[in-house]
């Protein structure tokens, strides 16, 4: 017993401290410890063009944080039950030229990202569709402590957002309301527009329409107006490609989805001013089917000088939680479809 009590004292000392530690002391509070991760410059720009980016990724260990094992992962009282949609989740950071760069990497074995869209229900002529517009997809939320109970949130949407290559700001203010989008910039932008119905017919195609397979219809790139016509199949008894005019046409398949949304590419490349605080996160992402792997990069400024962004150039340290949403658009729901991760500390 003797030779015990020194380890006693030592592991009761350690307690009291984790105990007592000031919730914005990395790395205890809540007598918890939390995990951190010490944030490293990196030497060059990460890639916004390649998630995987080895050179700036391949030396970072990632910290894996674990998701909603526990109701001590509630970010406030009144979200609903926790679930565990993925267990957990795998966090790299690094800084270059005054920016954040995080890196999620998460299992999901289903990539949903049609939140909006036609599916085809009789194939021939004239094609028919359906319209269903459920505003549901997989999504993240980064969430940064602003100190005082609430969060400043980076939102990712596998289409509405991250197809424009961007993630939106929210503020989480209180425990009783659903996140709020950060202030527009001066000019009303978005990263995607409907595709208008015309009798449950969609009004843009895809150029090679009922070969297509994607989920990302780009408002300015291969697309087809309902009116415009195209060479596109082959007649089999003329035995020569004939115009035709989608949807009236065959080479369609029931099930075949056309996206509802249009990504509008080149939001990230528009100036700052017309961005504004809601558009100040670049996003890159990719979705590994064999694996049901994604793996996100974000990008925002530490400063960004908009009052409703916590500015993390002054912090040597923030705390971070992530919730993860699959096929899912409610924040507050509970339900199996949602999960938050521990707290991590970023220390920079
Ligand atoms: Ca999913
Ligand atoms: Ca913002
Ligand atoms: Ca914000």
């Amino acid at each position: 017993m003797k030779r015990l009590l020194p380890l006693i004292v030592l592991l009761s000392l350690g307690l009291l401290i984790g105990c007592g530690g000031d919730d914005e002391e990395p790395p205890t509070g809540g007598g918890t410890t939390i995990p951190s991760l010490q944030v490293v410059a990196a030497t060059s720009a990460p890639s916004l063009t390649d998630p995987d980016d080895a050179g700036t990724w391949g030396g970072i260990t990632p910290e894996t944080l674990s998701v909603g094992a526990g109701s001590d992962y509630l970010p406030k009282g009144s979200v609903g039950k926790v679930s565990s949609i993925p267990t957990n989740i795998l966090v790299q950071a690094t800084t270059f030229g005054g920016n954040l760069y995080l890196r999620l990497q998460w299992v999901d074995p289903t990539l949903s990202a049609y939140p909006d869209y036609y599916a085809v229900t009789k194939v021939s002529p004239p094609v028919e569709f359906s319209h269903d517009q459920i505003a549901e997809e997989d999504q993240i939320y980064v969430m940064f402590s602003d100190g005082a109970g609430g969060y400043d949130g980076w939102n990712w949407k596998v289409l509405s957002t991250g197809g424009a290559g961007m993630g939106a700001g929210y503020t989480m203010t209180d425990a009783t309301t659903v996140p709020v989008l950060d202030s527009a910039g001066s000019a009303s932008i978005s990263t995607v527009v409907t595709n208008p119905a015309t009798f449950n017919q969609p009004t843009y195609f895809p150029a090679d329409t009922s070969e297509f397979t994607g989920y990302k219809l780009l408002f300015d790139a291969n697309i087809l107006h309902r009116t415009d016509t195209v060479r596109l199949q082959i007649d089999p008894i003329l035995n020569d490609t004939v115009p035709i005019t989608p949807p009236l046409t065959g080479g369609w398949t029931v099930g075949q989805k056309i996206p509802g949304w249009l990504v509008q590419p080149g939001v990230a490349d528009r100036p700052e001013a017309e961005r504004g605080s809601r558009w100040d996160i670049k996003t890159v992402d990719k979705y590994d089917s064999l694996t049901n792997m994604y793996t996100v990069v974000l990008c925002r400024k530490l400063n960004t000088t908009y009052a409703d962004d916590v500015d993390l150039s002054v912090l040597d340290s923030v705390k971070v939680k992530i919730a993860v949403l699959d096929n899912q658009d409610d924040f507050i729901a509970g339900g199996t479809a949602r999960g938050f991760s521990e707290f991590l500390w970023l220390v920079f």
